[in-house]
């Protein structure tokens, strides 16, 4: 067999189930750092990716590069999210199942870049349909518009995923693209209104006021200035050097047109109405009423102000923001429902009983710790446990299990399952949500410290629950009394428990809600109805609707075949090159990575059922060729035999054969392809 692989590719070993010392720390870092050094930063545990951050463009994603990874199997080229990509298309279409691809990794790891660089494969590389033609350029153009308006800067990530994502790709039988349906999940709304120190807002405030041309903003009435306009200059950061925020428009624009969008003018008049409320400032009377003190044209807001005025200053303000971050969240929910009706699946496909198959995609906000951490952040790494939950559960409980049934002789490795952790944050009654909700439901006086003082009275003692009072001087970091810790599988991390009652709440004046009904703007009265305002139901609250949406999502993964994108960030400098070591073994712990070689390297490396391994090897032994006629398990063992297989390399199970070092199958798979010429041959002359 001619090798793809060069020298450079060698370095190190390409896949860790190779690595001699597989149970040193160690030894697995500085093959991660030797291979990052020569710009290999994709590495193998078995069928996991694990990536790491290069920060600087690689010139590995050209459409050369794609045409290497179709149909070749992963040990056959070197490691590349293109492998991953073609791997999972391949198993959709051969065994008919849906698949799905789960790219996990802390803030800036790389899993927004590696969702595109997947999908960008799937659109260049996949057959079209005639009928959806275009899908593939609307689905790529889906990001731009997206991240435009969900992503932002933050002190981890210049272009930061402030929502979380969920794309299913829909493939015709033939397996062209045919079809997209995007899941958001709840976007950090609360950055429209306040931002740390150093973040942005929402990108797509930058973009309109950078890119859009003169007349565009005399009509929104908006000046060219970021720091004209209070909502985006509270992080002090108005520009960022590493994107530009004019070309990025024309992008976006662009963007736009493709998916089939008509709403422009509508749409940023929303964003323009957002400047201006964020503008509108308050004073107080003697009487303590609050007047408006500033004037702008856009005309839906004149009611808002009408409404607002009579509440009191701080009243006012809060109002105001709840307004904002209500307008902007419903149309960021309204744009994702647009895209999916450009991605539709057309009816006809839909309807030809001929089967689609799915490829779905999984791109959420990483892990994220910051001097200061609320609801957000709550939010944020809660998910992130559901999503290591997730890869426990399919990867090192499933693994093992299996050797269970197949009845093969094996020693258990130990991980740590933060299911416990999951229960701490999720659990009916007794669960940090259960608990929030109640504070807020409560009648009487409730407040943020009050919430504290329930956490206290239920969770004290809990391991991975740390407050103040209960620390007790059991911990180094000093706490403040507004603080609760939850030791989370990535790290500790102290939530500051201002504000949670009210972002968990999300209540917006009812008036104000009428207003937006009878807005002239059709996109604010499609996101705002009027049953709402008349319903006296409460909806749900923030966090609870986050956790249902959550257990839906792991519902729709686990019934799909998962394969795994482990994203690594080398510094936190966004700097190309560094690789710092202290910050990579804490995420190799804490994603379980040398678990998860144990599980691969203690056991057994590849497997296939019996059927399957007989049927493709069947040519290199004379007993089994043309056909075995006997049981499949006597048929593997006479086919091993012959191959010389040594006892400690395979075991038999009662239905598929354990191949403990990738070695032996490449020796076979060679074998097979050196004898390929002699087969063809057999077959043309009728054998
Ligand atoms: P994230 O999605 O994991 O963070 P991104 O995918 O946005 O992280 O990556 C952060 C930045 O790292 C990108 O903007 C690129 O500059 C760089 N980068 C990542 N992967 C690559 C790559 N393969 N090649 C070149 N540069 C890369 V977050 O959304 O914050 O959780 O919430
Ligand atoms: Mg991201």
């Amino acid at each position: 067999m001619e090798s793809s692989l060069t020298a450079r590719d060698r370095v190190g070993v390409q896949d860790f189930v190779l690595l001699e010392n597989y149970n040193s720390e160690a030894a697995f870092i500085e093959n991660l750092r030797r291979r990052f050094g020569e710009n290999l930063i994709y590495t193998y545990i078995g069928s996991v990716l694990v990536s790491v951050n290069p920060y600087k463009e690689l010139e590995i994603y050209s459409k050369q590069q794609m045409e290497r990874y179709r149909g070749v199997s992963f040990y056959e080229i070197s490691p590349h999210i293109y492998a991953v990509s073609d791997n999972t298309y391949r198993a959709m279409r051969t065994e008919r199942k849906d698949q799905c691809i789960l790219i996990s990794g802390e803030s800036g790891a790389g899993k927004t870049e590696a969702s595109k660089k997947i999908l960008l494969y799937y659109a260049v590389t996949c057959p079209t349909n005639d009928h959806m033609a275009t899908l593939g350029d609307r689905l790529l153009q889906s990001n731009p518009v997206l991240e435009a308006f969900g992503n932002a800067k933050t002190l981890r990530n210049d272009n930061s995923s402030r929502f979380g994502k969920y794309m299913d790709v829909q493939f015709d039988f033939r397996g062209a693209p045919v079809g997209g349906h995007i899941l958001n999940y709840l976007l950090e709304k609360s950055r429209v209104v306040h931002q740390n120190h150093g973040e942005r807002n929402f990108h797509i405030f930058y973009q309109l006021l950078d890119g859009g041309d003169n007349d565009l903003l005399t009509t929104l009435d908006l000046e060219r200035k970021p720091q004209n306009y209070h909502y985006l200059v509270k992080g002090n950061c108005p520009r960022l050097s590493s994107v530009s925020d004019k070309n990025n428009w024309k992008v976006v624009m662009k963007a736009l047109s493709v998916i089939g969008f008509t709403e422009e003018e509508k749409l940023l008049n929303i964003i323009a109405s957002v400047l201006h409320l964020g503008n509108t400032q308050f004073g107080e009377g003697e009487e303590g009423e609050t007047y408006i003190t500033t004037e702008t044209q856009i005309t839906n807001l004149a009611k808002v102000r009408t409404m607002i005025s009579p509440l009191d200053f701080e009243q006012a303000v809060s109002a105001r923001d709840a307004l904002a971050k209500a307008v902007y969240g419903r149309t960021f929910t309204w744009l994702v429902e647009k895209i999916n009706q450009s991605l539709a699946l057309k009816d006809e496909i839909y309807h030809s009983g001929k089967g689609c198959s799915v490829i779905g995609l999984l791109d959420i906000y990483g892990f994220e710790v910051l001097q200061h951490n609320s609801f957000e952040q709550f939010c944020i790494n809660y998910c992130n446990e559901k999503l290591q939950q997730l890869f426990i559960e399919l990867t090192l409980r499933s693994e093992q299990e299996e050797y269970e049934t197949e009845g093969i002789a094996w020693e258990t490795v130990q991980y740590f399952d933060n299911k416990i952790i999951c229960d701490l944050i999720e659990e009916k009654h007794k669960g940090i949500i259960s608990i929030l909700d109640e504070e807020c439901l409560r009648p009487g006086e409730t407040c943020d410290v009050s919430f504290l003082e329930k956490l206290e009275d239920t969770l004290g003692g809990h391991p991975h629950f740390v407050t103040h009072k209960l620390a007790n001087g059991k911990t180094r970091r000093v706490m403040s009394r507004e603080e609760f810790r939850l030791l989370h599988y990535a790290g500790e991390v102290n939530y500051n428990i201002n504000g949670f009652l009210d972002k968990n709440n999300d209540l917006l004046n009812r008036n104000l809600k009428e207003v937006m009904c009878q807005s002239d703007n059709q996109i604010l009265s499609h996101c705002f109805r009027r049953e709402e305002v008349i319903d006296q139901k409460r909806p749900e609250m923030a966090a609870t609707q986050f956790k249902n949406s959550l257990t839906k999502l792991m519902e729709i993964l686990m019934s799909k075949e998962p394969s795994y994108v482990r994203c690594i960030k080398p510094n936190d400098a966004k700097q190309p090159g560094r690789f710092d070591e202290v910050l990579v073994r804490h995420q190799v712990k804490y994603l379980g990575l040398m678990e998860n070689l144990r599980v691969r390297r203690a056991g057994f490396a590849y497997r296939r059922r019996f059927e399957a391994f007989l049927q493709r090897y069947k040519p290199l032994c004379p007993e089994t060729w043309p056909n075995w006629h006997g049981r499949l398990a006597d048929g593997v063992s006479a086919l091993v035999n012959h191959l010389g297989y040594k006892a400690e390399e395979y075991k038999l199970g009662r239905s598929k054969i354990f191949i403990r070092f990738p070695k032996t199958l490449f020796t076979t798979e060679d074998a097979l392809e050196a004898k390929k010429p002699d087969i063809v041959i057999v077959i043309q002359s009728g054998w």
